[in-house]
């Protein structure tokens, strides 16, 4: 019988890996049992088997930009093993005839895979599969649960749970308010909740939202709707800000050893009562776009919503008085910054308390406002590399790609590249990860962190900005040695009869 199988692809194994791919697990439950199991691959585990997929098979494989390439290598050995190959994924989303002419594609699926996905399958078993389905945008009732039950053992330290799809915002360099919209999309909290629970059962403790925004209603919002003549946008609003609150009273309701992570814009730290209901549901860290630390670099990436100096250092302080650790996501090689900012940024991220940061160099993705202005611009310049235009700069061999894409008006880009190394490296250096350890009270805690910081600079900086490939190479082990050494700090002892709170203990597999 033919075999479904669902590929996660990257070039970089590590044996462990920190959080759970949802789409694999949300996927697998959307095949359902008809086929029998899905096969699922994870490439930040382990490599694909390419023996594995056999003539008439269907190889469904996710991808973003980042791991497009390596989608494209998979697809086409997949359709040469006489599969079919369907590709899905955001990357997938903007460019399907990318997928077609690259990745040897039958079919693409656009947008949320969720519902059409049995569809999909169903066409290809009948040997007519369509070229491009679109599997639109979803109401939150409508995102399947993910098959927990099919993870592999020990392998990941975080399970990874969505909660809201869609963000209000529009910043130049994210394409997620237009890909997954601007209407946030909620998900039944009873939902969520039994996931979690499942979660946990499982001994899972550390579980990371999977949104975009967790904070989608601030109060400008409600002040603005507050303004219209019509109420209904007001009420639209308000039920919910509601919806949210209610989702986080019923995880305050579950076992206190369980730790959530999620992304945030800062305007939720105003939000006393939100902030609060966030320490009483367990959400001990979040992700906040800081982006930049003065006005006019948050005017390059419209991100005029943000604050800075001393205000920013006050907003995020409040996250931590209320037990909310934050990791600051900062940019680097935005048109106003200096040599000064690589070390300025440093230093407010230590003044604000931040307990983690990444400092990212700034990329054009495809979708984003910042793509469309630098292709247009580069498009006239006609760079290529090996063979492909750079504005299809995914399509470049990872190690030829360029770290950065944009002219700068006033440093180099190998300025800009190495003060964004020196700032991961400031940041985190011995010293200064041990002084900030003393948020976590033991010393196994204060181990914990050390490790944790270092796998966290090791996986997404070293491997992502540094140029010459032993120090990859380097970091790409050291990341694996401490991802083994770490997983087991994670986990929690399984609780399989952990009621679900207001229900009575049902069955473990939810739909
Ligand atoms: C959680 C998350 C992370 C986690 C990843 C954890 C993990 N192991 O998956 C962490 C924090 C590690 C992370 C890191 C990064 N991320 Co991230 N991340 C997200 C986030 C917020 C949610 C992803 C998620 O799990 N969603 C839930 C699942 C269920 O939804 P989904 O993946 O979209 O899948 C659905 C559909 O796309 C479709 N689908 C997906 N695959 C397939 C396959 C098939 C066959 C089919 C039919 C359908 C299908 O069906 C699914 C169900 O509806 C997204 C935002 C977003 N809206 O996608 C950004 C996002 C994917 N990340 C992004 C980026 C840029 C990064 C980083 C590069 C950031 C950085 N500068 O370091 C790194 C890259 C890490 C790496 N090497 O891969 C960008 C990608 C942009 C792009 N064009 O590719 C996004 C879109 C955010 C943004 N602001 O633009 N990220
Ligand atoms: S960067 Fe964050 S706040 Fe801005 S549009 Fe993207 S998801 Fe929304």
């Amino acid at each position: 019988m033919a075999r479904i199988h669902l590929i996660n692809p990257s070039t970089q194994s590590f044996g462990v890996a920190v959080i759970t791919p949802r789409w694999l697990y949300v996927l697998a439950s959307a095949t359902g049992t008809r086929w029998g199991e899905p096969r699922i691959v994870d490439e930040t585990l382990e490599q694909i088997d390419p023996e594995t997929i056999d003539s008439g098979d269907v190889v469904g494989i996710g991808i973003h930009t980042g791991n497009a390439r390596r989608g494209y290598e998979i697809g086409r050995e997949a359709r040469k093993r006489g599969a079919w190959v369907v590709f899905g994924g955001i990357h997938a989303t903007l460019f399907p005839d990318e997928a077609m002419t690259h990745g040897a594609a039958h079919s693409v699926v656009r947008g949320d895979g969720d519902v059409i996905w049995p569809q999909v399958i169903d066409d290809c078993l009948a040997g007519q599969p369509r070229s491009v389905y679109d599997g639109g945008r979803i109401a939150g009732d409508s995102f399947a649960s993910a098959r927990w039950d099919l993870l592999p053992q020990g392998r990941y330290m975080w399970a990874s749970v969505q909660t809201v799809r869609g963000c209000p915002k529009h910043c130049s360099f994210c394409s997620v308010w237009r890909t997954d919209g601007q209407e946030p999309r909620q998900r039944g909290v009873d939902r969520v909740v039994r996931e979690v629970v499942e979660l946990r059962r499982l001994g899972f403790r550390f579980i990371a939202l999977a949104d975009d925004n967790f904070y989608p209603v601030t109060f400008s919002d409600l002040a603005q709707a507050k303004r219209r003549a019509d109420d209904s946008r007001l009420r639209e609003l308000e039920a919910l800000r509601a919806e949210r609150f209610a989702l986080m009273a019923r995880l305050a309701e579950l076992p206190d050893d369980l730790v959530f992570y999620t992304q945030i814009t800062m305007e939720a730290a105003e939000d006393p009562a939100f902030l609060d209901a966030m320490r009483r549901a367990k959400i001990r860290g979040a992700l906040v776009g800081v982006e930049s630390v003065t006005h006019e670099g948050l005017k390059d990436v419209y991100k005029g919503f943000n604050l800075a100096g001393d205000e920013l250092v006050a907003r995020l302080r409040a996250f931590r008085h209320y037990g909310i650790h934050v990791l600051g996501s900062f940019i680097f090689g935005l048109p106003s910054d200096t040599k000064d900012s690589f070390d300025a940024t440093v230093a407010l991220a230590e003044r604000a308390d931040l307990t983690f940061a990444q400092f990212v160099l700034l990329t054009p993705f495809p979708g984003t406002v910042d793509f469309e202005k630098w292709a247009a611009a580069e498009q006239s310049r006609g760079t290529m590399i090996d063979g492909v235009p750079l504005t299809q700069h995914w399509l470049i061999p990872e190690h030829r790609r360029p770290r950065l894409y944009t002219e700068h008006p006033t440093m180099s880009l190998e300025e800009i590249r190495c003060g964004t190394q020196h700032a991961w490296d400031r940041f985190y250096s011995w010293g200064h990860v041990w002084a900030r350890s003393r948020v976590v009270e033991s010393v196994r805690a204060r181990i914990a962190f050390v490790l944790i910081s270092k796998l966290y600079r090791q996986m997404y900086a070293n491997t992502g900005i540094a140029t010459d490939s032993a120090r990859v190479q380097r970091s790409a082990r050291w990341a694996r040695w401490i991802g083994y050494a770490c997983r087991r700090l994670f986990l929690g002892k399984p609780m399989p009869n952990l009621a679900i709170p207001g229900e009575q203990l049902v069955e473990a597999t939810f739909n």
